[in-house]
């Protein structure tokens, strides 16, 4: 799956003219202090549909964004991708005028451009997936420092914790879900939680997908700084009291 979601998104991104030169002197919220807060932080995502769960709802992006911070989160995660998940540049842009948090642009970063674009958008933080970038994900992390913005940056085994760690990550994400298969392991997150920090890694750790009940979600507390949920808050309705529960 996910090879054939980056080809496309590279053809489409290729496509269309590319030059953003973002204002670097306009401020914008820290993504890694909102994480860094004490206890867990909920990073909540704005998410309409996806590969795996096909439709999930069919969101007002500002609107489900101000409800999310209404309800607690620390942070956004906004999709920009069009095609599987339904998202869009003009939702981050929207969400940026919407809420005061942190936004995590959502997509998967396949060229140098999406970097400079997502800082002009409005984003403090971009997603670089190490299953799509490999050995490239050191050279996004700068280009994406260069531009202002930090990464969360995904790994979902052993060998991409390395080029992860390799790489200088200071916010690492364990996504329990495998982006190739597209199948579930809850126990990935804490299993490579605690490898990280055994190999001494020192920075912000993610917890992501999956995640649907109270219960799950506070197994992750004092292991990982940060949560990122989608469907579930997406699907509620009521996002709210699904954030407080
Ligand atoms: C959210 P969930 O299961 O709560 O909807 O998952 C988030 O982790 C998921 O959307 C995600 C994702 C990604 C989507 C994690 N990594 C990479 C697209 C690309």
């Amino acid at each position: 799956m996910l090879g054939e979601i980056c080809r496309r998104r590279l053809a489409e991104v290729s496509a269309r003219p590319y030059h953003f030169s973002p204002d670097l002197s306009r401020p914008i919220p820290s993504f890694s202090q909102a994480l860094a807060l004490p206890g867990l932080s909920l990073i909540a995502e704005v998410k309409r549909k996806s590969p795996s769960q096909g439709d999930i709802a069919a969101l007002d992006a500002p609107a489900v964004a101000r409800a999310y911070e209404q309800g607690g989160a620390r942070a956004i995660s906004v999709l920009t991708e069009p095609h599987y998940f339904a998202g869009s540049e003009e939702d981050l842009r929207a969400v940026r005028q919407a809420v005061g948090l942190p936004l995590l642009r959502k997509d998967f970063i396949v060229h140098p451009s999406q970097i400079p674009e997502a800082r002009a958008l409005g984003a403090s933080a971009v997603l670089l997936i190490v299953a799509a970038l490999g050995e490239l994900t050191g050279a996004y992390l700068e280009l994406s420092r260069k531009n202002g913005l930090e990464a969360l940056v995904e790994i979902h085994d052993e060998r991409e914790l390395d080029i992860a760690l390799e790489a200088g990550a200071s916010i690492v994400g364990i996504n329990n879900r495998d982006l190739v298969s597209l199948k579930v392991n809850m126990d990935t997150a804490p299993r490579l939680g605690e490898l990280a920090r055994s190999r001494s890694f020192e920075g912000l750790l993610v917890a992501e997908s999956g995640y649907s009940t109270p219960e799950e979600v506070r197994s992750l507390v004092g292991r990982f700084d940060a949560v990122l949920v989608g469907t579930r808050l997406a699907r509620s309705g009521n996002w709210q009291k699904a954030i407080e529960a």
